[in-house]
């Protein structure tokens, strides 16, 4: 398959699929070592042992840098940022010349699949963003955002910067089976949701993927309606899920991935309840609006052939939200 041809996020020899309907399938990731506050899986947490490979543009890198702010983990683990270019063919880069990009600094490479194949010299599937790397055993650790987070919440407690930070859980042991809950479908539907409309090769499958998408978005809706956060007065993970999605919604993800029944802007509640997240201490910084639409925009040649940046819409996320004194 030539690379107009080709959908995006499905690699030369990665395995997301186009299945036979046309329809959007997510590789699997590789890497699913943890990092345990006692060392017993093997990878200790450390202050300046670990480091994240991320991308600005990328909503399941942006979690783990959400995570690592929160937990004011800023100077325990470090982060290079790989360019917001995106060649499909020779994957993510590392291009310092351009504004919020880094060297590889680890380990000096120029691609990002470099940093795979050190790992593992017979890598040959996606190689993808975020990673946790090992500066001690000179190893990637995880690749799975839903596990990276899931790590920085809990086992680098001796090392966070604050006490806020320190006392911060946003997958407290009462709450968890909610969450998951949540997870469950947010993450078909509108995570990867949006992907799904977006990459669609048929009718059938676009109509499916984006029915699943609205569908979910007015549940989300509606939960938001009667309290704060997705699973009541306190902010989870949950949350911070949604948001990388939310985020992008309206600037990308509305025409570029061809989600455009309803913006987040025309949820009553929704879209204050994203500006609510975004004025959260340390979350705004996480945004990089620059990253994500000339990501998707001028990467995605597939589905925008000239890739060219459209303009709006105007959105301030600074505006008051309201919904601490509401709820
Ligand atoms: N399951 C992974 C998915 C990560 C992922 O798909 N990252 C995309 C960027 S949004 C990527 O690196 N794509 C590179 C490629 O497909 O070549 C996670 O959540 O960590």
């Amino acid at each position: 398959m030539d690379n107009a041809a080709r959908p995006e996020h499905v690699g030369t020899t990665g395995k997301s699929v186009i299945d036979k309907k046309g329809a959007f399938q997510r590789a699997q990731s590789s890497f699913r070592n943890w990092v345990t506050a006692d060392g017993s899986s093997g990878y200790k947490a450390e202050a300046g042992r670990y480091h994240l490979y991320v991308s600005l543009a990328c909503p399941w890198a942006h979690r783990t840098l959400i995570l690592r702010k929160l937990k004011s983990l800023e100077d325990v683990i470090s982060v290079n940022v790989v360019d917001w270019m995106l060649n499909f063919e020779t994957g993510w880069e590392f291009n310092e010349k351009r504004d919020a990009c880094t060297q590889d600094t680890e380990n000096g490479f120029k691609f990002l699949k470099d940093v795979y194949k050190k790992a593992d010299p017979d890598y040959d599937k996606r190689v993808t963003v975020p990673v946790l790397w090992d500066k001690q055993k000179k190893m990637i650790v995880n690749n799975e955002s839903s596990e990276i987070i899931r790590m920085l919440n809990s086992e680098f407690n001796a090392f966070c910067k604050t006490q806020e930070g320190k006392q911060l859980d946003l997958y407290p042991e009462e709450l968890r089976k909610e969450i998951d809950e949540i997870n469950e479908w947010i993450y078909p539907n509108i995570n990867n949701g949006v992907y799904r409309a977006g990459f669609a090769t048929s009718q059938e499958a676009y109509d499916e993927a984006v029915n699943d998408l609205f569908k979910a978005l007015d549940k989300v809706e509606c939960i938001l309606s009667k309290q704060r956060y997705l699973v009541g007065p306190t902010l989870t993970e949950a949350d911070i899920r949604l948001f990388v999605t939310l985020v992008r919604f309206d600037q990308v993800y509305e025409q570029h991935f061809k989600c455009n029944k309803k913006r987040i802007m025309d949820y009553p509640n929704m879209w204050p309840y994203l500006r609510d997240i975004y004025q959260t201490d340390g979350i705004a910084q996480t945004v990089n609006m620059e990253h994500i639409k000339k990501h998707y925009m001028m990467s995605q040649r597939s589905i925008n052939p000239y890739g060219i940046v459209s303009i709006g819409p105007d959105i301030d996320f600074t505006e008051p939200h309201g919904r601490a004194e509401k709820f």
